[in-house]
C-alpha cells in the first residue's frame, strides 16, 4: 500500500491525479471541484431554517456550526449540492436553493469572457489593464503624464509590455481629492482615448464615475467603464452601459473619496464587501446591463483600511464566489507599503506578488502600473493552473 496526501488547496492536484490515471480532463475537473471542500456562511434565517440545517449536515455527513440566525456550512461541494436541488432538499430549506445553486455552478463552471462594447476579453489566462491616468495629482504617478503625446507613448508602452486593457482616467480617486467637473475631465481624457483608438493601441476602459465622461469616452472608442463607485455616483451611467454593450468594472467603495475613509468599519469584511458587490451586480442587470459584461472588483483601499485589505485578498475566493469575474487594482497602494515599508515608488514587485495571490484566489483582471513586471508574476502563477 501507498498513501499520498494531495494538495487539496485548488481543484488542481485531484484533476490531475484523475487524469494520470486515464480520465478524461472535462469528467476529471468536474468530479476534482465536486469533491473540493466548500465553506457556505449563511446569515438571516429563521430559527425552523437553522433547526432544519443542523438536522440535514448530522444526517448527511456535513459538519455545521450555529449562532443567533447564522449558520455556517462545510462540506464537499457534492455533499452539500442536494441542498441546491427543491426535489432533494427540506422543504424548510427551500430558500437556499438558488442561491446555492448559484455558488456552485460558479465554481464548476467559471466564465471564461467578459463581452466589452466590440468584442470579448477572453478570461483563462490573466487580463492585464494598464494604468494611464492623465490627472495632475493621481496618488501614485501624479502629475507625469500631462501631455496627450506622452500619455500615448506610455499606453504604447503598456500594451506593448502585454496590457489587455488600457484604463484612461481623469479623475484622481484617492483619499480626500476634490472632485473634478464632467468638462474638465473630458478634456483630459478624451483626446489620449481617441489618439490611442486612431493608433490602434489596445482597447481602452475609462476609469470614471459620471455617464457624460463615458459617453464621450465611447463615442471615442472605448470599449469598456470601469466605475470606482459603483454604479452610486451616476444613476445615467447603468442605462449608458446597457444600451451601448460597454464591458462595466463596478467597484466596491462606501462613500465618495472625500468621505470613504471614515466609512471603513466592517465586522466581517469579505463577507460585507461580498455582499455589497453582488447589490450593486443586481442593480446593473435590473438596470438592463446583462450580466456578460459585467466585472466586479473589491475596490481595494477604498474605505478599506489595511487589515481590511489584507483580510479581502486573502479571502479574494469570498467575492469570486460571488458569481462575476473579478478584478483587483492592487497597484502600489498603501497597505502594500504597509507590509513592505517601501513608498509608493517602490511597490510594483509587491503589486506583482499580491497579483499572484489574487489570480490564486480566483481573481482574473489585474489592474497595474508595470505591466511587464506584473505580467511575469502572472505567467508564473497561470502556469501551475491548468485551462480546463
Ligand atoms: N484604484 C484606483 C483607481 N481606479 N479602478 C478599479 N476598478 N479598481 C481599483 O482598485 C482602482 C480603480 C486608484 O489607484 P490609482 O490612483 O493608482 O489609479
Amino acid at each position: 500500500m501507498k498513501v499520498t496526501a494531495l494538495a487539496a488547496h485548488t481543484p488542481e492536484a485531484v484533476r490531475a491525479a484523475l487524469a494520470a490515471r486515464g480520465w478524461e480532463s472535462q469528467p476529471a475537473w468536474f468530479a476534482a471541484t465536486g469533491i473540493e471542500p466548500l465553506v457556505v456562511l449563511i446569515e438571516a434565517i429563521t430559527e425552523t431554517e437553522r433547526e432544519a440545517l443542523v438536522h440535514w449536515a448530522t444526517k448527511s455527513g456535513a459538519d455545521v456550526l450555529t449562532g443567533d440566525g447564522w449558520a455556517l456550512v462545510a462540506g464537499a461541494a457534492s455533499r452539500l449540492a442536494p441542498l441546491a436541488r427543491y426535489d432533494r432538499a427540506p422543504a424548510e430549506l427551500a430558500r437556499l436553493a438558488l442561491p446555492l445553486g448559484q455558488i456552485l455552478a460558479t465554481r464548476a463552471e467559471p466564465r471564461r469572457s467578459w463581452a466589452i462594447r466590440g468584442g470579448a476579453v477572453a478570461l483563462d489566462k490573466p487580463v492585464i489593464i494598464g494604468i494611464l491616468n492623465v490627472t495632475p495629482d493621481s496618488f501614485s504617478d501624479g502629475g507625469r503624464l500631462s501631455s496627450v503625446d506622452a500619455a500615448v507613448e506610455h499606453g504604447a508602452r503598456l500594451a506593448a509590455d502585454g496590457a489587455r486593457l488600457l484604463d484612461v482616467g481623469g479623475e484622481s480617486t484617492r483619499p480626500g481629492a476634490a472632485p473634478v467637473r464632467a468638462e474638465e475631465e473630458i478634456g483630459r481624457v478624451i483626446p489620449v482615448i481617441e489618439m490611442l483608438v486612431k493608433r490602434g493601441i489596445g482597447a481602452v476602459s475609462v476609469d470614471t464615475r459620471k455617464a457624460a465622461v463615458a459617453r464621450a469616452a465611447l463615442a471615442a472608442g472605448a470599449a469598456v467603464i470601469n466605475d470606482v463607485s459603483g454604479l452610486s455616483f451616476d444613476p445615467a451611467l447603468a442605462p449608458l452601459a446597457a444600451e451601448t454593450k460597454a464591458g462595466v468594472i463596478l467597484m466596491h467603495m462606501r462613500g465618495t473619496p472625500a468621505t470613504m475613509d471614515s466609512l471603513a468599519e466592517y465586522q466581517d469584511v469579505a463577507a460585507e464587501v461580498a455582499a455589497e458587490l453582488a447589490a450593486t451586480a443586481a442593480r446593473a442587470e435590473s438596470a438592463g446591463i446583462p450580466r456578460e459584461q459585467i466585472v466586479l472588483d473589491p475596490g481595494f483601499g477604498f474605505a478599506k483600511r489595511a487589515e481590511h485589505n489584507f483580510r479581502l485578498l486573502d479571502e479574494l475566493a469570498t467575492i469570486v464566489g460571488v458569481g462575476y469575474p473579478v478584478a483587483v487594482g492592487l497597484s502600489r497602494k498603501r497597505f502594500l507599503g504597509a507590509a513592505t515599508g517601501r513608498p509608493v515608488y517602490d511597490r510594483d514587485r509587491a503589486t506583482a506578488v499580491a497579483c499572484a495571490l489574487a489570480w490564486e484566489r480566483g481573481a482574473r483582471l489585474f489592474r497595474v502600473h508595470d505591466v511587464a513586471l506584473t505580467r511575469e508574476a502572472l505567467s508564473l502563477a497561470s502556469a501551475t493552473t491548468s485551462s480546463t
